[in-house]
Order: structure tokens, then C-alpha cells, then sequence
């Protein structure tokens, strides 16, 4: 059980260790300046009915009640230790797993630590000013989960960072609260975090493709030989799962909500489903082309020598990498990757140890693939004729093999000057993203309604109706 008695809730006997608890009570003020400053605007009065985990067991995880969002009791929490673990991939394959940081590879933890710990409070000042256009009650109750759940993610990484990184740890916790999302000057580390939310169609799309490079990125993360970042990993996983289903299933009900306007009324053309008031599948398709190109980058290169010596040195493995049926050292094998050449995207084999970014990427994608066939079913069962597609891997790429080229949605490499006549029918434009917030302009919030654009949940959180009161303003 997780002890909320003390100061700073948490399961990993934090009392014991008086400098390494003071030194977190030194840093929690600092992280409430930072919340009262970048978390959700003028939400700090409100009562949320949010969950807080009272066990890391899987049976005991949740307990849902009213919560103001700076009383929320964000803590460490650990998954207990398994004693007999080892490391399961790269040359310190089957020596016990590490409990504290091997010296050789303290830098080089650290940073992808930081790296990790960065995207956390990034999203939720990406997300800050969106309650003041919500759909509904539910929708945000749904955001204010999100955010106390990214705001403990940052918590678990800061713990990494305190308890085993001493002073250097310590300043990087610090910077950690000190980077904002796009920020000319001292921005967010990784690309998709210093982009804009802007609206709630944004938001959905974020939590659909970029949550979920969280999910494969902490899967990749749970599996490292040093223990303590693998059992942070392993109950973060937990949490990521809801902010997944709030993107898809947002998705769903606006897609939903888009086709049934279009049957009744029998429109087709996206000015005329514009004037209906919700949101035309063709601006869904280039809202998910944006956040999907977008986030493919945060797989990084597809060929690294960073990836490689995570893997070799035991510090971040595969997507399910005990279930994966080879050597788990990968000396000897190849992994396919695609770059242009001539004018064309070919195929290319490298060896597999270089190419676990674009591997994890390839992994993403085939869920990515799924996610969009749910979508696709909504507009068949209602009759729409639409075909939602996912564009080309090296479509609207900053990063890799594809950066500095023109690559179409289908996969064809143009001109600069071809891609750019093309740009806003495969991209957002101002115009859409005017669009969309022309039809979120004020927030909606009376229990049991939404706002005209979205389809009512199927069913309310834990249980609740979907007209309970969410949140209380106060
Ligand atoms: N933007 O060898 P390369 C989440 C940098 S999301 C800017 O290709 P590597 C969440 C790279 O840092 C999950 N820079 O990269 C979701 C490197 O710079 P340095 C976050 C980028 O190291 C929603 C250089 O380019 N977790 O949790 O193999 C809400 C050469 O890079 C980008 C992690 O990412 C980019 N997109 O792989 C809330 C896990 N991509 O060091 C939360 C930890 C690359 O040469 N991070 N660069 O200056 C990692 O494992 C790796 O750092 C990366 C990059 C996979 C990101």
C-alpha cells in the first residue's frame, strides 16, 4: 500500500533515507510554483472527481473522490521488486538487474531520464488553456485526470533523478520545471512537445498518437536492466493506458457525432458540414496526418548509435522484449529501413542493433493501425462514404532518414515547391485550425450536455452517470 500519511505519498520507505526526503521536500514547493503557474488555468478552486492510486497492486489501484488539483497527493510510486530479475538483453544479459546505477552508464541514464521526465509537465502546459472550451463536464474531468497523471509521471522521474544521481540529478530536476513548452529560449527537449494544443481536436489527437509513443517508449523503458527505472516504468503504464482511451475515444464520438449530422442531413461537402456545426472529416483527416507525422519523429533517428548502445549496454530494450523469440544481443541480425535515393524511397537493410528506433516506430504503428481501423468502422456503420487513411512513414518529417524531404502522403518524393501546393489539403491550415476554434469558443458544462461537435460517452467514469457533476466549480 502506498503510506499518504507522509509529506510526500509513496511505497519506497522514502523516511528511511532523511537527506534524500529533504531534498525532495525542498523540490515539492518548487513543483507546486510550477503548477500554480502552468497547470490547467484558473482551475485550482475546482473539485475534480479524480482517481489516486492507493496500491501499485492491480487489484487495488484506484480510489475515485472529489480532489482540488493542488491537493492532489502526487507521490512515488514503485512496482514491487522482484527479486530474481536480471537483465534481459544486450552484452550483461542474464547478470541480476541493477538496484543502483552502473558508473559506465550514469550519463548516459540520466539523460534519457531527463528526456522522459521532460515530455510530462511538456503536455501539460500544452494543454493548459483548454478547459476554458471544454465539450462537457466529462471531457474535463477527463483533461484534469491527464494532467495530475503527467504532473506524477514528472514525480516518478524526479525520484530517478534524487536518488540516484545526486547533485547532477538534483540540477536536472530542477531544469525539469524550468524548460517550457515552445519557448523560443529555453524550450522542451523532443520536437511534438514545444508544438501547440490548441483545441480540443488537438487534444484528442495528442493523446491518441503522442500518449502512445509514451506507452512504447515506457514499455522500452520498463524492460531496462537497471531495475529501478523499470519498475517506475512498469506502474506509469498503468496510468497511460486512460489518457490513451480519452484520445481515441474523443476521436470516436467527434467522428461519430460528424457522421450522424452529414446522414440526417444528407450533406457531403465539408462547407456544408462546416455549417452544421462539427467538424468535417476531411479536417479530422489532416489534424491526424499532423499529430502521426509528428510523433513518428519521437522515435528519433532510424538508424542511431545512441539506440544501439541503449540496447547493447542493457538500458532500454524492445517493445516486449522478454516475449520476442531471438538472442535479445542482436549481433548478427538486420532490421529494414527506408531512405530516399535518387528521387525514390528504397528499402534498405542495416544491422538490427542500429535500427531499434525505427523498430519500436514500426510497433507504434501497427497499433497506430488499429486505432484508425476503430475509427474507420464508426463512418461505415453510420453509411458515410470516407476512407480515414494513415499517410506515408517519411510524410512531414523533421527527423531521420526522411528530414529535408518532400515526401507526399502516398509516399512520393516531390519538389519543395510540389509538396508546398499540396501542403493544406494533407495539413491543417490556419484556416481549419481557425475553424475548429471557431466552434470552441466558450466551454460547456452543464452535467449530461455536450457541446454540438462531439457524440456523448458511451458510458461515465467509474460507474457514474453520464449527467454526474464531474467537477464542481465552486
Ligand atoms: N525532437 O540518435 P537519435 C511521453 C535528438 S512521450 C528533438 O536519433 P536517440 C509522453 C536526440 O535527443 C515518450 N530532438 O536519437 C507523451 C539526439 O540529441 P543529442 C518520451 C530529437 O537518442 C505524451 C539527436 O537528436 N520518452 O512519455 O536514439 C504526454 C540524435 O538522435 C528528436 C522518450 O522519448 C525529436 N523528436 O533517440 C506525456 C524516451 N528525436 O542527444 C508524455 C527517452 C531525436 O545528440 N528518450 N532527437 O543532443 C529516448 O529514448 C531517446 O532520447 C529518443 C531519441 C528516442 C527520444
Amino acid at each position: 500500500m502506498i503510506d499518504y500519511t507522509e509529506k510526500i505519498p509513496n511505497n519506497v520507505d522514502l523516511g528511511r533515507d532523511r537527506a534524500l526526503q529533504r531534498a525532495l521536500e525542498h523540490w515539492q514547493p518548487a513543483y507546486m510554483g510550477w503548477w500554480y503557474d502552468m497547470g490547467p488555468n484558473e482551475s485550482h478552486n475546482f473539485d475534480v472527481y479524480l482517481r489516486t492510486a492507493i496500491s501499485v497492486e492491480p487489484d487495488g489501484w484506484a480510489q475515485f473522490d472529489y480532489v482540488k488539483m493542488p491537493e492532489y497527493r502526487w507521490g512515488i510510486f514503485l512496482q514491487p521488486r522482484d527479486v530474481d530479475r536480471q537483465v534481459n538483453f544486450g552484452t550483461h544479459k542474464g547478470q541480476p538487474a541493477w538496484q543502483e546505477v552502473p558508473g559506465e552508464y550514469r550519463s548516459t541514464l540520466r539523460r534519457v531520464i531527463v528526456t522522459q521526465g521532460d515530455t510530462e509537465p511538456a503536455s501539460v502546459e500544452q494543454q493548459r488553456m483548454l478547459g476554458a472550451s471544454c465539450p462537457s463536464m466529462y471531457d474535463l474531468r477527463n483533461i484534469f485526470q491527464v494532467n495530475v497523471e503527467e504532473g506524477r509521471h514528472l514525480w516518478a522521474m524526479v525520484y530517478l533523478l534524487h536518488r540516484y544521481f545526486g547533485r547532477d540529478g538534483r540540477e536536472e530536476a530542477e531544469s525539469l520545471l524550468a524548460r517550457r513548452s515552445g519557448d523560443e529560449d529555453n524550450p522542451r527537449i523532443l520536437g511534438a512537445f514545444n508544438e501547440p494544443t490548441p483545441d480540443w481536436l488537438a487534444f484528442y489527437m495528442f493523446t491518441f498518437f503522442t500518449d502512445r509513443d509514451g506507452k512504447f517508449q515506457l514499455c522500452a523503458l520498463a524492460e531496462s536492466g537497471f531495475d529501478p527505472l523499470s519498475r517506475t516504468c512498469r506502474f506509469m503504464l498503468t496510468e497511460e493506458a486512460h489518457h490513451m482511451f480519452v484520445g481515441e475515444t474523443g476521436i470516436t464520438r467527434i467522428i461519430k457525432r460528424t457522421c450522424e449530422v452529414m446522414k440526417e442531413n444528407n450533406v457531403e461537402d465539408p462547407d456544408h458540414v462546416r455549417a452544421l456545426g462539427v467538424i468535417d472529416l476531411q479536417t479530422i483527416q489532416r489534424y491526424l496526418n499532423f499529430h502521426y507525422s509528428v510523433t513518428l519523429d519521437l522515435y528519433g533517428s532510424d538508424v542511431s548509435s545512441n539506440a544501439a548502445n541503449y540496447f547493447t549496454n542493457g538500458l532500454k530494450g524492445r517493445f516486449r522484449e522478454t516475449k520476442l523469440d531471438d538472442d535479445h544481443v542482436l549481433t548478427d541480425a538486420e532490421y529494414p529501413v527506408y531512405e530516399v535515393v535518387e528521387g525514390r524511397v528504397v528499402k534498405k537493410n542495416v544491422p538490427a542493433l542500429t535500427a531499434l528506433n525505427e523498430r519500436l516506430r514500426d510497433d507504434y504503428i501497427d497499433e497506430i493501425k488499429d486505432g484508425v481501423q476503430r475509427w474507420q468502422n464508426v463512418i461505415d456503420k453510420v453509411g458515410v462514404n470516407f476512407k480515414l487513411t494513415l499517410p506515408h512513414k517519411g510524410f512531414h518529417r523533421a527527423i531521420g532518414n526522411f528530414a529535408g524531404h518532400h515526401i507526399s502522403v502516398d509516399g512520393e518524393v516531390l519538389t519543395e515547391e510540389a509538396w508546398k501546393k499540396h501542403e493544406y489539403e494533407w495539413l491543417p491550415s490556419p484556416g481549419d485550425n481557425k475553424f475548429v476554434q471557431s466552434l470552441m469558443t466558450g466551454r460547456v458544462v452543464e452535467p449530461g450536455k455536450f457541446a454540438n461537435w462531439i457524440a456523448p460517452p458511451i458510458r461515465g467514469i467509474n460507474g457514474r452517470a453520464i449527467d454526474f457533476e464531474y467537477v464542481r466549480f465552486n
